[in-house]
C-alpha cells in the first residue's frame, strides 16, 4: 500500500501541534512548504507543484472554536496563494488567499502565514491553491470537527473517510491555460480523474494506483466528499449502496437517501455509507464521471475506486482479487432531470440548535447573468483565434468580463489607495435585456473592467443568477468567498420577478458557498453582508475563471468595533 494511501486512511498524519487559544478553542499550527515533486501517474512521471512533497496535500483537521495557523513558505518557481475555501473568515479577509484579490501571491523564497479563527461551522470543506490553475495540484481536506463533546445531529459514524476528486493533466496545466488564453480556443481537456489523486482501474496502467476503501459489513462510514476537479461537475455513486447526504458546504442538511449524488467543483458533501450487514461475497465499485451540459470539449472519462469488505476472519486466504466486481450506473453526463431532483432535496436542517437564518427582507437586489461570449482576436500576425468564428473566449457577469488588477484589491481598499485599481460600480442588473435562454444575440462580445460591488455593513442581499445560452446553456458552479448563502429559488428559462418569488422558500433552503446555476436556468440567493472585507465571487470551472467569469463585493466596515476589518498581518506579501 503506497503512502498517499495510508496518509488517506489513517488517522491524521499530519503534525499539528495543539495550544490552548485565547478565545477558548485551541489553535492548530502547520506548515505548508510548497515543492516540486515528482509524481508517477498513467505510466507518464512528471515533476509538478504540491504542499510537503504529498499528492492531494495535507489534511487540516480542527475543531469549531479553533484558530488555524498555516505557514506558507513557497519553494517552487511559480507565485502561489492558497484559499481555505468556505471559511467565512470573519473580519480576517487577509487570509481568505485569493491573488491580487486579498493578498498579493507569496513569490518563490517568500512566505506567509495565514491565521484565521473557525466561527459557526462544522463539516467538510477544503483548501486549494487560488492563483492561475495551480490548484489542479495543490489541494487538499479541510475537516472541521464539533466542539468537543457535541455529537453529530446522526449516529456517530464507525470511521470517518475523506474522498477528495481532482482531474489528472499528463501536460504542464500552467502550459495548458497560458496557451488557451493565446489561442482563444478551449484548453486541452484532463487526462483522468482521481479519487484521492489515484485515477483507477478504467484508465490504462492505473491498476496499482486505485484508492481501496476497506470496510466491515455492518457499520456506518462517514464519507466525506470534496469536489476539487477543475471544470467539471461529478456524479458518483457505489454499485448497490445507497447513501445518506447528511452535509452539503458545512452545513447540516435533512438527511435524504440516495444512490447517486452530484458534485460541483467547489462542494463538498458528507455521506453516511452503511455496510451490509454480512460479507457479502462481492467487491464494488465507486465511481465518478461528468456532469456537461455545454458546447465545449471535456473529460469525459471515469474515475474509479473499490470498496472491499474485510475477509471474515475465519476464512481461508482466498485472494479478493477472485470475488465478483459490481459496477455502479452513473446518470447520462447530461441529466439535467436527475441534477434537478438531486438538488431540490438538499434542506438545511433548520432546528433550534443549527437554525437556517434566512434574510427574510432585502435591502439591495442584484440580477446578474452568467455566461461566456467572446473578444476581439487580437494577434498582431493576422492569423485568427481559435474561439468562435476566430474570437476568443471570454465569459462574463451581466457582460463584464472581469480583468485581474495588478495589485491586491483588499490592499488597495485598506490603504485607501482604489483609484487605479478599481471601480466600485459594478451593475446592479444587465444594462441591456434580451432573452437569456432564447435564440443568443448577434453581438456575442463582453466588454470588461475591474469594478466592484460597495455594501455597507449588514446589507442584506439577494441575487439572481440567470444562466446565458449565449454560447449554449451551461451549468455554472458560483462561489462566494467570505460568505454562506441560503439557495432560496431555482428555475428554467428566464427568471419572472414577479411569479417567481412568490415560490421562494424562506424555512428551510439549504446554505451553502458554491450553487449550480442551473444549464438555461436561474438561481436564486440571499446572504446578509455582516463581514467586511472584499470578496471574490466567481465560477469555479476554472476556464470559466479564466476567462473572466468573476466579480467581487466590497463590504464596508460597521460602526462597532467589532464590525470592522482587523489591520493587515505584516508579513502579507507585497506585488
Ligand atoms: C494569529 O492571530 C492572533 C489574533 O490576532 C494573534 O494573537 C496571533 O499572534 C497570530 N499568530 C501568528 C502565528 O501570527
Ligand atoms: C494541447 O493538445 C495539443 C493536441 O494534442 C498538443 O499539441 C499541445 O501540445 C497541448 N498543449 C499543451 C500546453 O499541453
Ligand atoms: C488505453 O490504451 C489503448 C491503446 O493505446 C487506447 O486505445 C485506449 O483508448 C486507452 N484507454 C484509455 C481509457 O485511455
Ligand atoms: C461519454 O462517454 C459515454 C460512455 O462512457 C458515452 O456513452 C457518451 O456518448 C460519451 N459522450 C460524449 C459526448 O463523448
Ligand atoms: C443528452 O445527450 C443525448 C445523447 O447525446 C441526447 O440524445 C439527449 O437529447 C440529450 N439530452 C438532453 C436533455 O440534452
Ligand atoms: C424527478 O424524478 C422523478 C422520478 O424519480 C421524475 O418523475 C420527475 O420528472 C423528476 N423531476 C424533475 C424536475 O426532473
Ligand atoms: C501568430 O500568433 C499566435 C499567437 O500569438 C502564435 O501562436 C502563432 O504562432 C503566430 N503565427 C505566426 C505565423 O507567426
Ligand atoms: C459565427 O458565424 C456564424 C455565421 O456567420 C453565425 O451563424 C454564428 O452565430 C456565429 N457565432 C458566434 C459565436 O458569433
Ligand atoms: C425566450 O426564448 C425561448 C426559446 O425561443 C422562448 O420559448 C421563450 O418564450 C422566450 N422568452 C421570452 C421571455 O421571450
Ligand atoms: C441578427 O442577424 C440576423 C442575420 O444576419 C439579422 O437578420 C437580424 O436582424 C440581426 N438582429 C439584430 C438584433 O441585429
Ligand atoms: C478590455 O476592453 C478593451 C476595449 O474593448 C480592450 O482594448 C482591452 O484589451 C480589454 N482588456 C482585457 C484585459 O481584455
Ligand atoms: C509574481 O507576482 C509578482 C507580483 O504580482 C509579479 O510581479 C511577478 O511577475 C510574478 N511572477 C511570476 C513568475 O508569475
Ligand atoms: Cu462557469
Amino acid at each position: 500500500m503506497s503512502c498517499e494511501i495510508l496518509i488517506l486512511l489513517l488517522a491524521f498524519c499530519i503534525i499539528s501541534e495543539v495550544a490552548l487559544a485565547q478565545d477558548g478553542g485551541d489553535t492548530r499550527h502547520y506548515k505548508f512548504d510548497i515543492q516540486m515533486k515528482n509524481v508517477r501517474r498513467l505510466c507518464h512521471t512528471k515533476s509538478m507543484v504540491t504542499v510537503n512533497g504529498k499528492f492531494p496535500g495535507p489534511r487540516i483537521v480542527a475543531r469549531e472554536g479553533d484558530r488555524v495557523v498555516i505557514q506558507v513558505v513557497n519553494n517552487v518557481p511559480n507565485n502561489i496563494s492558497i484559499h481555505w475555501h468556505g471559511i467565512r473568515q470573519l473580519r480576517s479577509g487577509w487570509a481568505d488567499g485569493p491573488a491580487y484579490v486579498t493578498q498579493c501571491p507569496i513569490q518563490t523564497g517568500q512566505s506567509y502565514v495565514y491565521n484565521f479563527t473557525v466561527i459557526g461551522q462544522r463539516g467538510t470543506l477544503f483548501w486549494h491553491a487560488h492563483i492561475s490553475w495551480l490548484r489542479s495540484t495543490v489541494y487538499g481536506p479541510l475537516i472541521i470537527l464539533p466542539k468537543k463533546g457535541v455529537p453529530y445531529p446522526f449516529a456517530k459514524p464507525y470511521k470517518e473517510v475523506p474522498i477528495i476528486f481532482g482531474e489528472w493533466f499528463s501536460g504542464d496545466p500552467e502550459a495548458i491555460i497560458s496557451q488557451a488564453l493565446q489561442t482563444g480556443g478551449g484548453p486541452n481537456v484532463s487526462d483522468a480523474y482521481t479519487i484521492n489523486g489515484l485515477p483507477g482501474p478504467l484508465y490504462n496502467c492505473s491498476t496499482k494506483d486505485t484508492f481501496k476503501l476497506k470496510v466491515k459489513p455492518g457499520k456506518t462510514y462517514l464519507l466525506r466528499l470534496i469536489n476539487a476537479a477543475l471544470n467539471e461537475d461529478l456524479f458518483f455513486s457505489i454499485a448497490n449502496h445507497s447513501l445518506t447526504v447528511v452535509e452539503a458546504d458545512a452545513i447540516y442538511v435533512k438527511p435524504f437517501k440516495t444512490d447517486t449524488i452530484l458534485l460541483t467543483p467547489g462542494q463538498t458533501t458528507n455521506l453516511l455509507l452503511e455496510t451490509k450487514s454480512q460479507f457479502p461475497g462481492a467487491n464494488f465499485l465507486m465511481a465518478a464521471g461528468p456532469y456537461v451540459t455545454g458546447l465545449g470539449t471535456f473529460d469525459n472519462s471515469t474515475v474509479s475506486g473499490i470498496l472491499e469488505y474485510e475477509l471474515p476472519s475465519k476464512s481461508n486466504h482466498h485472494s479478493t482479487k477472485k470475488l465478483p466486481l459490481f459496477k455502479p450506473n452513473l446518470p447520462a453526463i447530461n441529466d439535467t432531470s436527475f441534477v434537478t431532483n438531486f438538488t431540490s432535496k438538499i434542506r438545511s436542517l433548520a432546528t433550534p440548535q443549527f437554525p437556517a437564518n434566512v434574510p427574510q427582507n432585502v435591502d439591495k437586489h442584484f440580477f446578474f447573468t452568467i455566461g461566456l461570449g467572446t473578444t476581439p482576436c487580437d494577434h498582431q500576425n493576422k492569423t485568427s483565434c481559435q474561439g468562435p468564428n476566430g474570437t476568443k473566449f471570454s465569459a462574463s457577469v451581466n457582460n463584464i468580463s472581469f480583468v485581474q488588477p495588478n495589485t491586491a484589491l483588499l490592499q488597495a481598499h485598506y490603504s485607501g489607495q482604489s483609484n487605479r485599481v478599481y471601480r466600485p460600480d459594478f451593475p446592479m442588473s444587465p444594462l441591456q435585456w434580451f432573452n437569456y435562454t432564447g435564440t443568443p444575440p448577434n453581438n456575442t462580445m463582453t466588454s470588461n473592467g475591474t469594478k466592484l460591488v460597495v455594501l455597507p455593513f449588514n446589507t442584506s442581499v439577494e441575487v439572481i443568477m440567470q444562466d446565458t445560452s449565449i454560447l449554449g446553456a451551461e451549468s455554472h458552479p458560483l462561489h462566494l468567498h467570505g460568505f454562506n448563502f441560503f439557495v432560496v429559488g431555482q428555475g428554467f428559462g428566464n427568471f419572472d420577478a414577479k411569479q417567481d418569488p412568490k415560490n421562494f422558500n424562506l424555512v428551510d433552503p439549504i446554505e451553502r458557498n458554491t450553487v449550480g446555476v442551473p444549464s438555461g436556468g436561474w438561481v436564486a440567493i440571499r446572504f446578509l453582508a455582516d463581514n467586511p472585507g472584499v470578496w471574490f465571487m466567481h465560477c469555479h470551472l476554472e476556464v470559466h475563471t479564466s476567462w473572466g467569469l468573476k466579480m467581487a463585493w466590497l463590504v464596508l466596515d460597521g460602526k462597532l468595533p467589532n464590525q470592522k476589518l482587523l489591520p493587515p498581518p505584516a508579513d502579507l506579501p507585497k506585488c
